[in-house]
């Protein structure tokens, strides 16, 4: 366990009792702090109470000795308004952070911190492939599940951190340093938490304000907003693109995926060796082989590595095929955008249409730009949740639209409606919206979604590849 001595026998609060609020009270308990918690729920109150904590509402914290507030990802700082505990916290002088923060001060070894509306995971996810294939000790955490304070006491010197990295994460990061960042995209998601898209891409920003000189910035330079940001960092740039070829950097020609640096060219891997179906995962992979070049990764070694890498779970991920109809499980996809990415993964292949389920909490961004895809590449629309009016009235007229009750229902009624001639169709589940109307989370959504796709597959019989 960490030892957060700093504040030894200080009071610190800690608001939102999830993983990162009681990752964040065993550090500060191991290091000696009172620690007094609150959460709106009463079950991680009890959780928290478990771990040692003072469970009070924190309008009764003793705010004149608080030396600082430790907010939850989860916990928005501003939307609608300042939210009450941090107002309070601001004008009793307590500073205030998150668990990323906090972590950052204690990890040791070096930090890789990877940021973007879509495809953080995945990138990620290989990007830690990549350093342990080359045989670069590494640990993977963040925003894809396990919070930084939690990864401490298993960190080293000369050990890296990949961090996956929300805005909700950045918001509360005063110091926090990556010596390698990586911005992948920056399109309109969380727009229920923030009032402007200004503000997500501003909290996505913040990942490189502390960096210097002696650090990495790698950028997607296809990106309207993240090529932005090539002026004015003080991190060394390095850029990726799908769209053209770079002077220096990695970019896509043809189906290869290429390296130029100072004149000489190499070709580090081709699409048809990649796992990984769709331009958005070309850039992942891009993105990915940039961090392992920055930490010193061999190229044959992540060329092995990006061979073997399939899609991470709820990615775009192949559930099977019930007579012949392939299912896929992209629960992840909770923006527009990344429906529209998933969308243009899959409009691109031999398969016949594509019967989409979409819905469940919107994020008030539009859902036109998906209308153009749809009209061409989408046979039906299978629609469940909260938002399904909301979609019906925008997207009406692009394709069939069905409505669904429950995961049950939009698995049946998808497989119904495809068409299983010679050209089959394909369903796919992208429903560019939370999942918290009808699930615990996005991870339960697929999961319900596959264990429905696979009963289908045993009631008819035939399940097959
Ligand atoms: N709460 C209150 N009052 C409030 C608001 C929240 O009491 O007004 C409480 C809630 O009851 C809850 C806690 O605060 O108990 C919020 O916890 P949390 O949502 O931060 O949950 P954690 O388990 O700590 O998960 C967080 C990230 N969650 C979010 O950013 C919403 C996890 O990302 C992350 O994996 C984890 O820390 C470890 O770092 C999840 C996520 O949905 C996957 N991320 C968003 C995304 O990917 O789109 C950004």
């Amino acid at each position: 366990m960490i030892e957060v001595t700093g504040f030894r026998d200080k009071a610190v609060g800690v608001f939102g009792l999830a993983r990162s609020g009681l990752s964040a009270i065993r550090s500060l308990k191991a290091g000696g702090a009172s620690v007094f918690a609150w959460d709106d729920k009463e079950s991680t109150r009890l959780m928290a109470a478990g771990e040692g904590a003072m469970t009070e509402p924190w309008e009764r914290w003793p705010w004149a000795k608080m030396a600082a507030l430790i907010l939850s990802p989860g916990v928005p700082l501003t939307h609608p308004e300042p939210h009450a505990i941090v107002r309070h916290a601001r004008e009793t002088g307590a500073e205030v952070i998150g668990d990323l923060e906090l972590a950052s001060w204690f990890l040791q070894g070096e930090i890789i911190g990877i940021t973007g509306a879509n495809g953080k995971t995945t990138t990620t996810a290989l990007t830690g492939h990549i350093l342990k294939q080359s045989g670069i000790p590494v640990q993977v955490g963040g925003n894809i599940g396990t919070p930084p304070a939690s990864m401490v006491k298993t960190s080293r010197a000369g050990q890296w951190n990949v961090l996956e990295l929300s805005s909700f994460q950045l918001e509360t990061i005063v110091d926090f340093r990556p010596n390698v960042a990586v911005a992948l995209n920056v399109t309109p998601n969380h727009m229920d938490r923030y009032d402007l898209f200004t503000d997500y891409a501003a909290a996505k920003h913040r990942l490189f304000m502390n960096q210097t000189a002696e650090d990495v910035a790698i950028l997607n330079a296809d990106d309207e907003i993240t090529s932005s940001w090539v002026l004015g960092l003080k991190a060394h740039v390095s850029l990726f693109s799908t769209s053209r070829e770079l002077d220096e950097g990695l970019f896509m020609r043809g189906r290869e995926l290429v390296c130029r640096a100072q004149g000489s060219e190499k070709v580090l891997t081709t699409r048809d060796e990649m796992n990984l179906r769709g331009i958005h995962n070309v850039q992942n992979v891009l993105a990915s082989f940039a961090a392992g070049l920055a930490c010193g990764a061999g190229p044959e070694s992540m060329r092995e590595t990006v061979r073997n890498f399939n899609p991470v779970e709820h990615r775009l991920e192949l559930v099977t095929a019930v007579e012949g109809v392939k299912f896929y499980n992209d629960s992840k996809a909770t923006s527009v955008d990344a429906t529209l990415k998933a969308l243009e993964a899959l409009a691109g292949d031999e398969e016949g249409q594509i019967v989409l389920i979409l819905g469940g909490r919107g994020k008030n961004a539009p859902y036109e730009p998906l209308a153009e895809l749809i009209k061409t590449r989408v046979r039906a629309l299978v629609l469940i949740g909260e938002d399904a009016d909301n979609i019906e009235s925008q997207l009406k007229g692009r394709a069939e639209i069905i409505r669904a009750g429950d995961m049950k229902d939009a698995v049946e009624k998808s497989f119904a409606v495809a068409e299983k001639g010679e050209k089959k169709d394909v369903v796919l589940l992208a429903p560019a919206c939370a999942s918290f109307d009808m699930f615990k989370s996005f991870e339960q959504r697929g999961e319900i979604f596959k264990s429905e796709v696979n009963a289908l597959a045993g009631s008819a019989g035939v399940a097959s590849f």
